[in-house]
């Protein structure tokens, strides 16, 4: 209880005021007009909005229910975990319960009865939406902390991982790296990715039970060490590549690599001492609005910003719709106080004299023409205002002209159109013969070869004939004694009889044929 309430004074201190207003409405001698300002979400405690999941499998104690012991006093070994009583499981949603009456509950492990196999998990810790920390994330752990473990985060909901933190009792032994401390941090290394002992070596497990990825150390490098000069770190944060994403996340996941061994070695005649138990995990942040919201609120079962400045999406990533003559872009803290807002302009309002549908960002002044005309229209748009399609593009009938997805491709066939342009309902130029919107298709009484034919034979009118049968529209496969497009022609027809011919002629004139031979040769003699 205590300690959220010294947690919730922190975050008060931390945003006191500042970008915490969207636009406000303010006289002028004209009249009242609003005003933007670039604003943030407050902090609040991500705890209770987070999905865990615990891994492997079976790593929570109590099925079957076990005996641990303390590392304390290893020989009283009254504690039992039971998963099926629920006065004495430890699931993983007690590290994030709120804990009333200031009840201490944990989730907890398995002992470590399979050593020197290690005994590892994961806690993947995820919100599917952009968060930005805001102070420092605390892990408290029972029974001391572990000696082995690493922090990673990822930015894509859970896609691609990278290490956030070391944490081990002997950095250069378990990673490798030699042991560095946040406090050791300057302006120039402040988002390296460190190993720390801090937080691993034994003080008996009441003393200390808590292990932190540092973020007011960090802010306090550019702000001071009471976070006194904010803006400087707001400005930081403009200028600085990388620290603004450094903060950023959508998971985090604890890897557990090594449980805490009570300041000495492994002893093997008592492994119901060693585990894992998470009774808290603080993860102080604010949803990432691209500082165009001031408020983030659960809808639909997820964290989603309330954009302002006409911008929509999860992360108000994205102009709204009709609001597209700019390019989209993120608030700025700068200038301070009170930063820009970058709002999303409409479609149709004038932009000094060009406007480009939010396709293009860039205008250039044509001198000889007299004319300003969008430059490197995007989406496969062209034109002085990006207002048509490429050659090879139609115009998106149901999208508005700031829209993305303004032109669609052509995808004209290719053999079967004249060139890969069409109209503006997108039908393509169709050869003779093809048909369809993309000339993909045979006209009928035509068959797709490479293109479209004419039939040579079919069913009904072009039919093959004295028992030919029709291949494909293509061809007409006639009897062996026959030839022709529809096999309407003998082989063998008048003069050029010869010896092919045979088993086309009769016998009876294959007979008079043979006379005729023997009579000539008789002459001859
Ligand atoms: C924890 O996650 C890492 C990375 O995906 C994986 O290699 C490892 O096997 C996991 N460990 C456990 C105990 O599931
Ligand atoms: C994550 O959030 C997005 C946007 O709110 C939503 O469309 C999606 O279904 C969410 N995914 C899960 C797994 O909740
Ligand atoms: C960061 O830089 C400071 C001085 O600029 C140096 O003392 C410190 O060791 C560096 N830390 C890391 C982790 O490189
Ligand atoms: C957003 O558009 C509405 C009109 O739909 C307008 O009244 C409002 O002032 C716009 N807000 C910003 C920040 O441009
Ligand atoms: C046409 O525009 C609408 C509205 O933006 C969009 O939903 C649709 O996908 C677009 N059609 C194509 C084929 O791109
Ligand atoms: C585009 O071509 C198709 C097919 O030739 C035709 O039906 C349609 O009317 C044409 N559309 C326009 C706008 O010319
Ligand atoms: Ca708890």
């Amino acid at each position: 209880m205590l300690r959220q309430v010294v947690f919730f004074l922190r975050f008060i201190a931390l945003t006191l005021g500042q970008y915490d207003i969207c636009k406000s409405l303010v006289s002028t001698d004209d009249g009242p007009i609003w005003e933007f300002y670039a604003c943030q979400p407050k902090p609040m405690s991500m705890r209770e909005y987070m999905k865990i999941k615990v891994e492997p499998a079976g790593i929570t104690c109590g099925s079957p229910p076990e005996r641990f012991c303390t590392l304390e006093n290893p020989y009283l070994c009254s504690d039992e975990c039971d998963a099926s009583n629920p006065d004495l499981a430890h699931p993983p949603q007690l590290m994030q319960d709120r804990e009333p009456f200031g009840l201490i509950t944990y989730w907890q492990t398995i002992t470590w009865s399979r050593y020197p196999e290690p005994l590892l998990a994961n806690i993947s810790l995820s919100w599917n939406k952009s968060l930005e920390l805001t102070d420092d994330v605390q892990i408290t752990f029972e029974y001391g902390r572990p000696t082995v473990m690493v922090l990673e985060k990822s930015m894509d909901n859970g896609r691609t991982w990278h290490p956030y933190q070391y944490y081990a009792d002997d950095c250069l032994d378990a990673f490798g790296m030699p042991p560095k401390r946040v406090q050791d941090l300057s302006a120039a290394n402040v988002t390296r990715v460190i190993c720390t002992e801090q937080y691993s070596r034994w003080v008996g497990s009441k003393n200390d039970k808590n292990v932190l990825f540092e973020v007011r150390t960090r802010f306090s490098i550019f702000a001071g060490p009471r976070l006194q000069n904010m803006d400087n770190l707001y400005t930081r944060m403009e200028s600085m590549k990388g620290l603004r994403d450094f903060f950023t996340f959508t998971s985090l996941r604890l890897r557990l690599l090594r449980p805490s061994l009570g300041g000495t070695y492994v002893q093997r005649e008592n492994l119901h001492k060693y585990f894992y138990a998470i009774s808290n995990i603080e993860v102080p942040a604010r949803c990432k609005c691209n500082l165009h919201a001031s408020q983030c609120a659960v809808r639909d079962g997820n964290l989603q910003c309330d954009c302002e400045h006409n911008t929509t999406g999860q992360d108000c990533g994205r102009c709204k719709r009709g609001f597209r003559a700019k390019s989209w872009r993120a608030g700025s803290y700068l200038p301070t106080p009170r930063g820009s807002s970058n709002n999303c302009v409409a479609a149709g309002s004038t932009l000094g004299n060009c406007e480009c549908y939010g396709h293009s960002n860039r205008c250039s002044y044509i001198d000889f023409l007299n004319i300003v005309t969008c430059v490197s229209c995007k989406h496969n748009t062209r034109g002085q205002n990006c207002q048509h399609c490429r050659l090879g593009y139609f115009r998106n009938a149901s999208a508005e002209l700031d829209d993305e997805s303004v032109c669609i491709e052509c995808n004209c066939n290719q053999i079967g159109s004249v060139h890969d342009r069409c109209n503006e309902t997108g039908y393509c130029q169709c050869k003779e013969g093809s048909t369809g919107q993309r000339c993909e298709d045979c006209l009928p009484g035509h068959y797709w070869k490479q293109g479209c034919f004419p039939n040579v034979c079919d069913d009904e009118l072009l039919l093959c004939q004295n028992g030919g049968t029709c291949h494909e529209n293509q061809r007409c496969i006639c009897p062996p004694e026959l030839r022709g497009v529809l096999c309407e022609q003998p082989r063998c027809d008048g003069e050029d009889c010869d010896a092919a011919c045979t088993s086309y002629l009769t016998s009876v004139t294959l007979l008079l044929c043979l006379l005729a031979t023997q009579l000539l040769k008789l002459t001859a003699c």
